[in-house]
């Protein structure tokens, strides 16, 4: 099985984020996070490493709208000019917004710290110099993920940081810039009907914000209830979508403490929706944060729940990319990873 994963993630690697209660800690979304994972899956026999490959901007833009993504190449370089001007006191390596639109708001500002502000819904996606670089190849380890299903093979694993579920049209938040998964379903979606999977911790907001509107991507989300849990303003059981595209999106939301076999009952809901409609393709946005020892995440799922958990989705039998979202306990991320991909390894 191909495993697309490429080094210049470690481009993308801010000082802090700025958590609940204004605490300013290290970001969880760690370089090392790939560290541990290319470590496990290096002591497999199935999994075998390939560059992303180049897919210019198009796929991105059939995404995200043009003045965000302009936002995300340049932002940061005006930042440093204007952070100059700013004088001293200011740490120029990080572009972070503190001033964020109300709603109905819809000014537009100039400076770079204030469409960080209007671009972002939090304080977990600082801006640093390396940022679009790591991003955008995110973006093509997805990508090349995609075109891997299209030559024929029945799975691949994008294994990618930045993750991209909470990136929406034109808005980062939640560690995402640009969401892969959603890139990627997108560029399948003209080879046939996709679905796409969101098993990480956190409602993947952003692919639902992307594909809300539409029927030609079912999208479930499987995650924490975000009355109790990030990102707070969407992922609620009653949104299904609207227009042509209501009926087409699933919430199914999960308790604090949730066990393997809570976990796995609500999963068979959401396989069920994805069976019905009978996809060409499943995109799995898989995020490791469900697991019980993870620091971010309050859910039980253990090492053999993943097991589990990965076998079910393999045994729907569709070609299926694997894309990497969350999971931040580092010392099982490898060995809970390793788990649901190798499911899709030795299933084909
Ligand atoms: C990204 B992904 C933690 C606050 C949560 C943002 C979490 C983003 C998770 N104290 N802040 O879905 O794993
Ligand atoms: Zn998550």
């Amino acid at each position: 099985m191909y495993v697309v994963y490429s080094e210049v993630h470690r481009m993308h690697h801010p000082p802090f984020e700025i958590a609940e209660g204004g605490t300013k800690q290290p970001m969880f979304d760690a370089p090392q996070r790939m560290d541990c994972i290319v470590g496990a899956l290096r002591h497999t026999e199935w999994a075998h490493f390939v560059e992303p490959g180049d897919f210019g901007v198009e796929p991105i833009l059939a995404v995200h709208s043009a003045d965000y993504v302009d936002f995300l190449r340049t932002g940061y370089v005006r930042w440093r000019e204007e952070a100059a001007a700013l004088g001293a006191g200011i740490d120029p390596t990080v572009l972070l917004g503190v001033s964020w639109p109300p709603r109905r708001a819809l000014g537009r500002p100039k400076t770079a710290t204030g469409l960080a502000g209007y671009y972002a819904m939090d304080t977990c996606c600082p801006i640093t110099a390396g940022t679009y670089a790591a991003a955008l190849t995110s973006a093509y380890g997805a990508l090349t993920g995609a075109q891997l299903l299209l030559d024929g093979e029945k799975s691949a694993f994008a294994l990618v940081r930045p993750p991209g579920h909470h990136a929406g049209r034109d808005f980062a938040g939640g560690y995402c810039y640009l969401n892969n998964a959603s890139i990627a379903a997108r560029f399948l979606c003209t080879h046939g009907k996709v679905a796409v999977l969101d098993i990480d911790f956190h409602a993947g907001n952003g692919t639902q914000d992307i594909f809300y509107n539409e029927p030609a991507v079912l999208t479930v989300d499987l995650h924490a209830d975000p009355d109790r849990q990030y990102p707070y303003f969407s992922g609620y059981a009653d949104e299904c979508g609207v227009g042509a595209g209501l009926g087409f999106h699933h919430n199914l939301t999960l308790p604090a403490g949730a066990n393997d076999a809570l976990y796995l009952a609500e999963l068979d809901k959401g396989l069920q929706f994805i069976r019905d409609a009978e996809p060409a393709y499943l995109v799995l946005s898989f995020g490791a944060d469900i697991f019980a020892g993870d620091p971010i995440g309050d859910l039980s799922v253990t090492t053999g729940g993943f097991e589990e958990i990965g076998r079910r989705i393999a045994a729907l039998d569709i070609p299926t990319l694997i894309v990497m979202e969350g999971g931040y306990n580092t010392d099982h991320l490898g060995a809970n990873t390793v788990m649901v991909v190798q499911a899709f390894a030795v299933a084909h």
